[in-house]
């Protein structure tokens, strides 16, 4: 028996592995806390990748007279990739070749990935798909509490609070043995709110639920401090001994009485007078953000709203209390504390920061002058791709782009004016396909590496079987990569973890003082401590921040020609791109649908299992109908686990984390 995490989110719910002959058999790990032996569907059936024959098990390098990928040596693949970096390096500088990397990879991976950007490759274009997934969450924790930790106290801290705000999650889906944590809440007499365009089976275990408009959310927000304001319900005596920065809140929400909240957000203002008095009257609330609420254009602003919110009521510190974001990726913590982003070292060190260029310089033994400075956020990146100042070589590690990047389209078009692809993946998925040379890489069973969890709890996946034989490690082939361009990089897991922890020394995630021992024996560590801002923030002055932010509503709003607001989201039975769980036998697969109201069904004379088509102005996609009253009518919903819903997607950033707004575009449907 070997005790290891999920390979999928970022609950990375403990499990034994058993070897039954060659087969290796999942079992429950009862004293892990997160999820005390309970696993979801993807969990119990996610060894069946193991063997399967669509594993990639020889590195690929497409062959320039037929254009098809053919078999090749390691040597022969990591050779021609090198020689080619190194060319591209020289006509064109060091920036045309970029880097992207993933939330999945381990801390050991992300950590390398960045270090082979920043110091074998010398590039700046480096980032990765947690753009896509908390961004915004992080750069609003940033600014208002001055650290980025997703939640800032462990999960199970939820069932002793009195009301839990679910603002755009459905984690009954997306997390489903954490909502064993709502329901241990709910028995104590606590009261679950969730606030989604759809009634989820998350909804569907709440005691309150809001439905706005997609993208609405942080007009909500600013409502309810209306309203609290007005109560006198804002805690002072918090606000004046913690915080800066009320007056202006308090001078922003004024105009944002109830009706005007409901003219945006579609809530009656009885539901916001509700809410704002069950607030008032709770001695504890704790809110979490999820994709719902950030994946927008202006996801930043919304999340500092909510915060301003937590704020307001006095909650951030307190015990079962506070406000935090449920990460996602099974690393989406630590995949964004070690250097694989574009404006961090190791360590959530900024790049910019000369003290932090000198220290991570120090322990790679480069000067800090030839560290490269911040480069293109994650669509940025991609889309430069191929143009005359953007990377003319991309590596990819750990996502599946031409799936799960906005847009699609376009950015499949950027991929295709690449003078070099190269995907190292586990099977061939859609990105992997269109690459110059395809690398074979283990997973997660078949190799040891930390993850740190949604409550910044570092985690160990230990090696649990042998890898099919023509396989190696991320690790290896960075390494390997990093050898051709003359360094020397660690590969053995353990190595790259004790490097890390002395990158990361001193650095705001700071993982000096963990080991695999002590993970081991302590079930997980938390990096900092387990429960942040009990007598102080993480800003100079140890007060948190309340930002006054004004509601812009969404980058496309829905006009005649597109009059309905699309949103995108996630299934219980798949992961992401799906190009793991998709390729699973019990897992089903039926492929991606729409979900609309039958009011807007009968309208457009659609049928429920007939197809319609959704458009946008980006694209559009034929998928069969789910006619279903749980979502509102002027809005529908197609899960992105299939290539086509980010056809349809819109690729306007937000302006400070750069996060895409995959929650909300304008689009038409047609029976
Ligand atoms: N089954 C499964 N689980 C997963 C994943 C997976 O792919 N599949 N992925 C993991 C990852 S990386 C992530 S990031 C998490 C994501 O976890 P969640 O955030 O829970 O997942 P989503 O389905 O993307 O979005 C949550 C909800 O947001 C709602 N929503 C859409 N627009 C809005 C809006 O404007 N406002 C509000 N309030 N709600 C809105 C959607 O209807 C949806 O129910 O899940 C993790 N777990
Ligand atoms: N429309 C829409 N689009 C979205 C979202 C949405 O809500 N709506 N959500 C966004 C979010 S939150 C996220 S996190 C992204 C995720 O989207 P992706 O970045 O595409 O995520 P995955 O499907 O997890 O991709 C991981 C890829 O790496 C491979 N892989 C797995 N483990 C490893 C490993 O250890 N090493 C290597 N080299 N490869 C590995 C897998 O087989 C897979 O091909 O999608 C985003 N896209
Ligand atoms: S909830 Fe997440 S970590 Fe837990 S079993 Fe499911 S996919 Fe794996
Ligand atoms: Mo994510």
């Amino acid at each position: 028996m070997t005790k290891t995490h999920c390979p999928y989110c970022s609950l990375q719910c403990g499990m034994d592995l058993a070897r039954e002959g060659r087969a290796l058999e999942v079992r429950p790990w009862t004293e892990f806390p997160v999820n005390q032996g309970a696993l979801c569907r993807k969990g119990w059936t996610s060894t069946g990748l193991r063997g399967h024959r669509e594993r990639l098990t020889t590195p690929l390098v497409r062959d320039r007279a037929t254009g098809e990928l053919r078999a090749a040596g390691w040597d022969e693949a990591l050779d021609l990739v090198a020689g080619q970096l190194r060319e591209l390096r020289a006509s064109y500088g060091a920036d045309a070749v970029g880097v992207f990397g993933g939330g999945g990879l381990t801390n050991e991976k992300a950590y390398s990935l960045g270090k082979l950007a920043r110091v074998a490759l010398g590039t700046s274009q480096v980032d990765y798909n947690g753009r896509w997934c908390m961004s915004s969450a992080a750069s609003a924790a940033n600014r208002a509490l001055g650290i980025d930790r997703g939640l800032p106290f462990p999960l199970t801290d939820v069932e002793q609070t009195d009301v839990l705000v679910l603002v755009g999650s459905n984690l009954a889906e997306t997390m489903p043995p954490a909502a064993r944590h709502l329901d241990a809440l709910r028995a104590r007499g606590g009261h679950v709110v969730v606030i989604d365009p759809r009634r989820t089976a998350t909804a569907e275990r709440a005691d309150t639920f809001l439905q706005p408009v997609p993208g609405t959310d942080l007009a909500l927000a600013l409502g309810l401090l209306h309203l609290l304001d007005a109560a006198g319900a804002v805690d002072e005596e918090y606000v004046a001994a913690r915080t800066v920065g009320w007056a202006e809140v308090r001078a922003a929400v004024a105009s944002w009485w109830p009706e005007r909240v409901e003219r945006v957000s579609g809530v009656e203002t009885a539901q916001l007078r509700r809410l704002a008095e069950l607030l008032a009257d709770a001695e504890k609330v704790t809110i979490l953000t999820a994709r719902g609420a950030e994946q927008h254009a202006q996801g930043t602003d919304t999340v500092l709203a909510w915060i301003d919110v937590a704020l307001a009521l006095g909650m951030p510190g307190r015990p079962h209390a506070g406000y935090g974001c449920l990460t996602g990726q099974g690393n989406g913590q630590g995949g964004r504390e070690h250097g694989q982003k574009a404006d961090q070292l190791p360590g959530y060190r900024m790049i910019d920061d000369p003290a932090a260029r000198e220290h991570v310089a120090g322990v790679w033994g480069v000067d800090p002058s030839s560290l490269p400075g911040p480069g293109r956020s994650a669509y940025e990146l991609l889309d430069a791709l191929g143009t005359d100042d953007g990377p003319r070589a991309l590596l990819v590690f750990g996502s599946n782009i031409v799936v799960s990047a906005p847009n699609a389209t376009h950015v499949t078009s950027r991929l295709a004016d690449l003078d070099l692809l190269v995907v190292a993946d586990l099977v061939m998925s859609e990105t992997a396909a269109l690459a110059d040379v395809v690398l074979p890489v283990t997973q997660w069973a078949e190799e040891t590496g930390t993850m740190t969890n949604l409550e910044g709890r570092v985690i160990l996946r230990q090696q649990a079987a042998s890898p099919p034989s023509g396989v190696r490690s991320d690790l290896d082939v960075i390494a390997g990569l990093a050898a051709r361009l003359g360094h020397d990089f660690a590969a053995d897991p353990e190595a790259v973890f004790a490097e890390l922890g002395r990158a990361s020394a001193g650095g705001r995630a700071d993982y000096s003082a963990i080991s695999y021992d002590r993970i081991r024996e302590e079930h997980g560590v938390f990096w900092g401590t387990e429960r942040m801002f009990g007598s102080s923030f993480a800003h100079p002055d140890g007060r948190a921040r309340f930002v006054a932010v004004e509601h812009r509503g969404p980058a496309e709003p829905v006009d005649p020609t597109y009059p309905l607001h699309l949103t995108t989201g996630r299934v219980l039975a798949q992961y992401q791109s799906g190009a793991q769980t998709r390729r699973i036998a019990d897992l089903p697969d039926d492929g991606p649908f729409v979900e609309l109201h039958p009011m807007l069904a009968d309208r457009i004379g659609a049928y429920d299992g007939r197809p319609v088509v959704v458009t946008t102005r980006r694209g559009e996609l034929k998928a069969p109908a789910r006619v279903v009253d749980t979502i509102r009518p002027d809005t529908v919903f197609v899960p992105f686990h299939w290539v086509g819903a980010n056809k349809l997607t819109n690729d306007a950033l937000d302006p400070s984390s750069r996060m895409p707004e995959f929650k909300v575009c304008a689009c038409a449907v047609t029976a």
